[in-house]
């Protein structure tokens, strides 16, 4: 797939090569008038707003070192950026009204409801000159959730599945062998009991744990039968006395120790691997990829309804869409952007890391993004809280 789109760049690069050759005036001596002195150009740039303020609600570990520094010098804007930990936090600020912030980043299967619920404000295309730079076929997915892709421009994607630390993984099963699916590591209690005692972490949402959940018994993973939501909830029952700990921010818990199995983020898991090596550790960090299907999330920009400063949103929009910035989250934080201009920039041990690039099969097993409707909303809740609570 990656190999399909450098290819076509390159393809597309010769070919506009070639093109602007040919259409290049050429100056015979005869035509050539003396030379003029340019006036200085007119300094264009895009539209702010008066306070020179950007309010960011991201999630956490989800930004490139320099990003808000480069944009905040080029652009003369402060930025404050907050984080939260889960779709759920973020959907009650919204909700409440008045969050204050101006760009947010909503998964779009998650997303939805706040689209149809008229809590974002459109995205003014016109403002955005690096929109081009996305990928058609990304943004086609995009638009299963927001026609027309009105309201919501990707940050990042990537996938829920199961980490593990490998060895400590290997020993506590002993002779056990890794099953097939894995999957099974953390919702089977043949396995989870083994794993007990070097920890079992799981995401502490309801939209992040469900969705799995319900596939792995055989689900719609966005069911809105409760009487899938039951069957999900025995399932989760058996392994909850196995589960050492729920976390959003997991990355520090894996990298240091506090779980050997867990059920989170491709991009989190690879960035706890990273971190591991850089501080000299030899434990292999490794999200998998069940033959259950990992379960795809896009992540995206949004202007909520009553935003105060849109056109510095829009400005910084633009910003993160430079070919660079896209390449950089994915180099630094192991998570592609949907942003095919940045694709020639990415390092290519990123882009030959299956865990990020995946191969053809395994993207054919991933489980497409979606999203619960506030009907089954009760429910979900319900089941979680069950779950977390051991009851
Ligand atoms: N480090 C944070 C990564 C954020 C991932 N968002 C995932 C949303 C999945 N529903």
């Amino acid at each position: 797939m990656m190999k399909k789109h450098v290819l076509a760049l390159a393809i597309t690069a010769i070919v506009l090569a070639a093109c602007g050759k040919k259409e290049e005036p050429v100056a015979t001596p005869a035509e050539t008038t003396p030379p003029v002195a340019a006036a200085p150009a007119a300094p264009t740039g895009p539209v702010l707003d008066e306070e020179k303020v950007l309010n960011i609600y991201n999630w956490p570990d989800y930004i490139t070192e320099t990003l808000v520094a480069d944009f905040e010098k080029e652009f003369g804007i402060k930025v404050n950026y907050d984080t939260f930990e889960n779709n759920e936090a973020l959907h009650a600020k919204l909700v409440a009204g008045n969050s204050g912030y101006d760009i947010v980043v909503p998964t779009a299967g998650f997303g939805k409801k706040q689209i149809d619920g008229g809590l974002y404000q459109p995205i003014d295309k016109s403002k955005i000159s690096n929109y081009a730079n996305l990928d058609p076929e990304f943004m086609a997915k995009i638009a299963g959730v927001d026609p027309e892709n009105k309201h919501f421009v990707p940050w990042a994607w990537g996938f829920t599945t199961v980490g593990i630390n490998k060895q400590k993984v290997e020993k506590a099963l002993g002779d056990m062998p890794m099953p097939e699916n894995a999957w099974e590591l953390v919702f089977n209690p043949q396995y989870s009991s083994k794993l007990k005692s070097c920890g079992i972490a799981f995401l502490d949402s309801p939209s992040e744990i469900l969705p799995v959940a319900l596939h792995y018994v055989g689900k719609p993973p966005y069911s809105e039968n409760p009487e899938d939501f039951k069957a999900a909830g025995e399932m989760l029952a058996k392994v909850r006395k196995d589960v050492r700990l729920f976390s959003s921010t997991m990355i520090d818990d894996i990298a240091g120790g506090k779980a050997c199995a867990f059920v989170g983020w491709s991009g989190d898991i690879n960035i706890a691997a990273d971190r591991v090596k850089e501080t000299g550790g030899t434990d292999e960090i490794v999200p998998l990829l069940p033959t259950g299907g990992g379960l795809v999330f896009i992540d995206t920009m949004a202007i909520p309804k009553d935003a105060k400063r849109v056109n510095n949103a829009h400005a910084f929009i633009d910003f993160y869409l430079r070919a660079e910035n896209g390449a950089a989250m994915a180099n630094e934080m192991n998570y592609p952007t949907g942003n095919k201009a940045a694709l020639p920039m990415i390092k290519d041990e990123v882009k030959e890391n299956k865990t990020i690039f995946l191969s053809d099969e395994d993207t054919a097993r991933l489980i497409p993004t979606g999203g619960f409707s506030n009907d089954i909303a009760g429910t979900l809740n319900d089941t979680y809280n069950a779950f977390k609570r051991g009851k």
